[in-house]
């Protein structure tokens, strides 16, 4: 990590109220949880974009139940990184702290932040198709695949956004009012590929805020980044707090 881009991302965020972050699948991959582009993000013979779809629910449930109980089997024992640990503890030193995430994986509640933006949902719900219900259910392996509702016995899908699904309307609108309305938004672990979550971080620039990038490799944001921060999130993220509190509490 470039030291006087870190040193220089801690001055601009050292003096600010409303600071907002973007998390990608990056952020969790320290926690051992696969990413969906990465190497490591085929399950089988199959990439995330042709399982995570209503299509694919349509045509085969048992085999994307499948996958979603293979993912939560595998995110169940992970403990949050130093990563989620540091954005939980930005909620309390900045006075507009918000964290928008897309990942589905629980883990930035699970290190402490109180309120977490799923754009996406989360792979711990599960939702009725036909009465829409939402209960969240952590048991893995789930008893059957796949499982059904007990009250009217109707398939169970993941709450979670397919592609080709809209994200829910007012999770949305917030995400794009705090992005519009922040000072600086730090995007950590995104390849940002995936929309609409890829226009936040435009939207904040738009609206006058820096954009500070963290990622090991560059991605389409990078060139519209006012500092590109190159490195793991659970390295970058603990030496950009230890800049940040050095210069807010002297
Ligand atoms: C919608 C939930 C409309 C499921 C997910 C505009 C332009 C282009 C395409 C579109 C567009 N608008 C819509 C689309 C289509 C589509 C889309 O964006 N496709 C992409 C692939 C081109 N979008 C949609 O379909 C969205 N819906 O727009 O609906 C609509 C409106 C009305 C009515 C009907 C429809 C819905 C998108 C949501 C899809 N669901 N997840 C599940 O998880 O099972 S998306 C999925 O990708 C995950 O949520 C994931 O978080 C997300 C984004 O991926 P990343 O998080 O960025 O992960 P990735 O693996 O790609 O990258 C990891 C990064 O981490 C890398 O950069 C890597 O370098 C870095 N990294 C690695 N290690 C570390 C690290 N960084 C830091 N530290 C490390 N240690």
């Amino acid at each position: 990590m470039n030291e006087k881009s870190a040193s220089d991302a801690a001055g601009i965020l050292s003096g600010l109220e409303r600071v907002a972050v973007l998390t990608g699948a990056g952020i969790s991959a320290e926690s051992g949880v696969p990413t969906f582009r990465g190497a490591d993000g085929l399950w089988r013979q199959y990439r995330a974009e042709t399982l995570a779809t209503p299509e694919a629910f349509e045509s085969d449930p048992k085999l994307v139940w499948e996958w979603y109980d293979w993912r939560r089997g595998l995110i169940a024992p992970v403990e949050p990184n130093p990563g989620h640990r540091i954005l939980a503890g930005w909620q309390d030193l900045f006075a507009g702290f918000s964290l928008i995430t897309q990942n589905v994986d629980g883990l930035h509640a699970k290190s402490g932040s109180r309120e977490v933006i799923e754009l996406h949902g989360n792979i711990w719900k599960l939702r009725c198709v036909r009465e829409g219900t939402v209960s969240e259910v952590r048991t893995t392996p789930l008893p059957r695949i796949p499982p059904v509702c007990s009250s009217c016995g109707a398939l169970l899908r993941p709450h979670v956004v397919w592609f080709g699904e809209a994200l829910d309307p007012a999770v949305l609108e917030r995400a794009f009012d705090l992005s519009s309305s922040c000072q600086a938004m730090l995007v950590v672990g995104t390849s940002s590929v995936v929309h609409p979550a890829a226009s936040l971080p435009r939207t904040a620039a738009r609206a006058g805020a820096a954009v500070i990038e963290i990622n090991p490799e560059p991605t389409p944001l990078t060139p519209d980044a006012d500092i590109f921060l190159a490195g793991k999130a659970g390295q970058v993220l603990p030496a950009l707090d230890r800049l940040l509190r050095e210069r807010r509490c002297p």
